[in-house]
């Protein structure tokens, strides 16, 4: 063969050669692809997207010879044949750094309803190049009021509607429709739609999605999210049908207090607008408008969200949602032009969905009732399924816990009917589902069934309701109550995250509660795949805060009182830091600036000479106030002092990161100014409390925002130790304090005592809880007894998240993941094992990839296994009885590119890890 070639041969191969090296100037493209590839807070692929500047991220596969990223390449085009070498949007061409998270957009402009595809490919470590990643898609929502050619629709519900608590009105529930006909086939169409109310939409007689209790709740006079859903296969060729089921939801139902600044007397309305392709490529647009029709006689003759639901099945409309119904009873509904002042924009986190279901673990009846327990105290929705004599009405009752006699307990829901009610229309099982109102229970309790029938577990399951999140993390341990506790947080936090973070879930509130967001957030990022959720509040809290950088004590401003308090606005500064700390995401930092700038300048407003006189919910909720006060025993204008101070500093910090130097140094200032006065004010020279009462608060606030002068600090310490002996060593702590004993203690090099309070039985403590059977977090520490059943004050709930801020010192202390560095590019792995813990883990996912640490003592040696991310880097501290050798797999450990000694300390050996898995053996003192 050889000898056959000849010149000609040769000169081909030659050129060929040449040609092949010019045009790929291949450099080999060998690394495995970039994984986990999301745009913006973490979207991925969405359709409908709401950010015309995104970013992007992604993470480097866990793979032979990648450590890090040296470079990386993104390619942005409105076609995927143009990906990668013709890339139309956007090229950022070879970037020269490790940043692989939140990377912005560069190119054109994006519009309504456009659609951008990417990939990305990296340059590891030894700048060998990754093979290009699978091309993503996203889809633009509308973005601009503009866009919308819909009115919006609705009967005029406030006419016939019913007085309810509070004489509050309360809206019928009402079905609307439209038919249309096409005349060709459809490539594609997209539906959007919102509501003012909550609405179900059904196209020739399917159902669009399974999100429930759309579009949620947001600054309705400032914003209404609208939905976007690829309908082209519902659509026929044709005749179609169009239905929508609406009700008031949050926006003009019965929230506490009713002060809400939009106006619940404006009957829910729904805007949609159908877009479609053609196969001739003609455009086809249906809108709501004044051609739409609308009934309130049917099934659903009550929905609301506090009180529940009213189905006749008498009045079932079979097939309205179809072509093959005739709506010639039905009324044309009015019509409203759109709002300028209200915009309308792509929903920016995810849909409340059905996303578990509890079946009951026992069952009683008596009498004619029947009481399902769940064993887990949980949201959303019952499913019944049933038999039932036509004409009868079933009742569906709730309760979070049963009384110790075992009767039915419902008065936490205070004004809160919470039931539901099915009339039959026929004999034999129904299946019934609520649609327009959520419950939190544990137990559930159904009368009114065909008594003849012996009730069964399976008549009724739990569908829990939250936003469309996926866990983030996993935290477990060698004790039952600690992992009990972790659980509850869990759930805590499924419970409250339906659509916006609430105080609770089940009585007459369920509102924004400033306050109880700020101190869970941080834990709450540690369990689930939150990020787009608080985003999406905190554009929320912008919205709603007032001219004078008030931020109200709910978001949405459910009451409309004009004014902030101190530990609650602070939201405002507190989340957006301390989400920074686990993204990495300079954008938000960047978006939310300004508000916290605003709500410093409120602290000014109220305050003289820099002491804070805010009004403040305090320390909500304090155990044993001397005063009887729900607000405890701290003094409000320490605690707004010490906010302040806080708030300022943060406040300086995101100056720092986004360079605005001289916004750092004023807000340094500021801080350092209160700080002072705080301590002239309400310390002596001895670091004690002065002149209001001294509360393990006052010191925890002073301590844990570093307001004392250094010369204070111990004595200050000591004070707080004191305080604690006083109490038996249990928290006298409410919603501000709790969250700050860990971490100040933890400084203070007092983790036994941190133990001790995490580990205490007795009230008031965490475990109590548990030990009187909590399946959640109470918003009291003494909620429930076993003997004496609910604690008698009203306002009393068994799932309010606020105390689970402990979840936070959990993962980065007893399993040791914090980050170092915002994002967690690097990573600090410090576990903390005390007794009564043999064995702890932790594992979470951040931007980076997962990072894991899992620890246990076996006959006096230490086992620590790591996981580090690729493209971070690790501190290791392992502790240690450092005399003797620390083993890394078995041997002992030296010295490598992936691991190095760097300290040798008392407590234990301190060590760089590079990515990788690291199993590490060490002696115990
Ligand atoms: C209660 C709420 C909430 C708390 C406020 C001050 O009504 O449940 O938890 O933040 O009051």
């Amino acid at each position: 063969m050889l000898k056959k070639l000849n010149f000609k041969h040769f000169l081909f191969a030659f050129c060929a050669c040449v040609f092949l090296s010019f045009t790929s100037c291949k450099e080999q493209e060998t690394l495995v692809e970039a994984q986990k590839l999301t745009i913006s807070e973490g979207f991925e692929n969405p359709l409908g997207f709401y950010d015309s500047s995104p970013t992007f991220s992604w993470q480097l596969p866990v793979s032979e010879g990648v450590l890090s990223q040296s470079a990386y390449q993104i390619v942005v085009a409105s076609s995927p044949e143009l990906l990668p070498d013709h890339a139309d949007l956007w090229n950022s061409e070879k970037q020269q750094t490790t940043q692989s998270t939140w990377v912005k957009y560069e190119g054109e402009a994006l519009k309504s309803r456009q659609k951008v595809f990417w990939q990305v490919k990296y340059w590891n470590q030894d700048n060998e190049a990754s093979k290009w990643s699978a091309v993503q898609n996203f889809e633009l929502g509308l973005l601009n009021n503009s866009d919308w050619k819909a009115k919006w629709v609705g009967l005029d519900t406030a006419k016939d509607s019913i007085s309810g608590r509070g004489k509050v009105l309360i809206h019928k529930p009402q079905y609307l429709r439209k038919g249309f006909e096409l005349t060709n086939d459809v490539t594609s169409a997209r539906l959007y739609i919102t509501s003012k109310g909550v609405f179900d939409v059904s196209i020739n007689g399917e159902n669009v999605s399974d999100d429930a209790m759309s579009p949620g709740f947001t600054t309705y006079d400032k914003r209404i999210e609208t939905l976007t859903y690829d309908v082209t296969k519902l659509i026929e060729s044709g005749q179609n049908t169009i239905g929508v089921e609406l009700a008031s939801g949050w926006y003009s139902g019965r929230l506490l207090w009713g002060t809400t600044p939009w106006d619940n007397t404006i009957s829910p309305k729904v805007l949609a607008q159908l877009e479609m392709t053609m196969s001739d490529g003609v455009k086809e647009i249906i809108v709501s408008d004044d051609s739409w029709k609308g009934t309130t006689n049917g099934p659903l003759q009550f929905a609301e969200i506090y009180d529940g639901e009213i189905y006749n099945a008498n009045l079932e409309m079979p097939n309205w949602t179809t072509n093959n119904f005739d709506d010639k009873d039905w009324t044309t509904v009015e019509v409203a032009a759109l709002d300028d002042n209200v915009k309308l924009e792509p929903k920016r986190h995810t849909t409340v969905k059905g996303k578990i279901e509890l079946v009951p673990q026992d069952m009683t009846s008596n009498d004619g009732a029947a009481v399902f327990d769940l064993k887990q105290n949980m949201v959303g929705v019952p499913i019944v399924n049933v038999p039932m004599k036509k004409g009868d009405t079933l009742k569906v009752r709730f309760a979070e816990m049963l009384s110790p006699d075992g009767s039915f307990y419902t008065k936490n829901y205070r004004s809160a009917h919470s039931t539901d009610y099915y009339i039959a229309a026929k004999d034999g099982d129904i299946t019934y589902m609520p649609k327009f109102t959520f419950h939190g229970f544990r137990y559930v309790e159904l009368s009114g069934f065909d008594t003849s029938k012996k009730p069964s577990k399976d008549w009724v399951k739990g569908r829990v309701l939250y936003s469309d999140f996926e866990d983030n993390g996993t935290f477990a341990s060698s004790h039952d109550n600690l992992n009990q506790l972790q659980s509850n947080i869990v759930w805590g936090l499924r419970g409250n995250f339906l659509d916006i973070p609430t105080d609770c879930p089940q009585r007459d509130e369920r509102l924004g509660w400033t306050g109880d967001a700020q101190v869970f957030g941080p834990t709450s990022m540690f369990n689930a795949d939150v990020y787009k959720f608080w985003a999406s509040w905190l554009q929320s809290v912008r919205e709603a805060q007032l001219e004078d950088g008030a931020i109200p004590w709910t978001v949405p401003d459910a009451r409309g009182n004009k004014i902030g308090s101190s530990g609650w606005g602070d939201v405002g500064t507190i989340i957006p830091w301390k989400i920074y700390l686990r993204t990495g995401d300079v954008g938000f930092l960047e978006d939310n600036f300004e508000m916290m700038k605003q709500w410093v300048s409120y602290h000014e407003l109220k305050s003289k000479n820099y002491i804070s006189n805010m009004m403040s919910f305090s320390d909500w909720l304090q155990p044993f106030p001397e005063n009887g006060n729900t607000r405890g025993d701290t003094s409000s204008s320490l605690i707004g002092t010490a906010f302040f101070a806080h708030s300022a500093k943060l406040t300086a910090l995101t100056a720092q990161v986004l360079g605005e130097v001289k916004e750092q140094e004023k807000y340094e200032a500021l801080y350092k100014k209160v700080a002072k006065a705080f301590d002239e004010k309400f310390f002596d020279e001895t670091g004690k409390v002065k002149d209001v009462t001294e509360t393990q608060t006052t010191y925890l606030l002073a301590l844990a925002f570093d307001l004392l002068p250094e010369s204070k600090i111990e004595n200050a310490q000591t004070n707080l130790l004191r305080k604690l002996k006083e109490a038996d060593y249990h928290l006298r702590t409410g919603f501000l304090g709790t969250p700050l004993l860990s971490k100040v203690l933890d400084d203070m090099g007092e983790i036994d005592l941190v133990y001790k309070l995490i580990f205490n039985e007795t009230y008031p403590s965490w475990f109590y809880s548990i030990n009187q059977g909590a399946t959640t977090i109470w918003e009291r520490w003494n909620s429930y007894s076993k003997t004496e059943g609910y604690n008698p004050m009203s306002m009393n709930s068994l799932n309010h998240y606020a105390y689970g801020a402990i979840g936070e010192w959990m993962y980065e202390r007893i399993a040791g993941i914090a980050p170092l560095e915002a994002g967690y590019k690097v990573i600090k792995i410090a576990p903390q094992a005390r007794q009564p813990l043999n064995s702890a883990s932790a594992s979470l996912n951040t931007p980076y990839g997962k990072v894991s640490s899992s620890w246990e003592i076996k006959n006096g040696e230490f086992h620590l296994v790591v996981v580090v991310p690729p493209n971070t880097t690790a501190k290791i501290i392992v502790p240690a009885d450092t005399s003797n050798e620390l083993l890394l797999n078995g041997k002992k450990l030296e010295d490598s590119n992936q691991v190095k000694l760097v300290e040798t300390a008392e407590s234990g050996f301190e060590l760089l890890a590079q990515p990788g898995s690291y199993k590490f053996t060490s002696t115990l003192k």
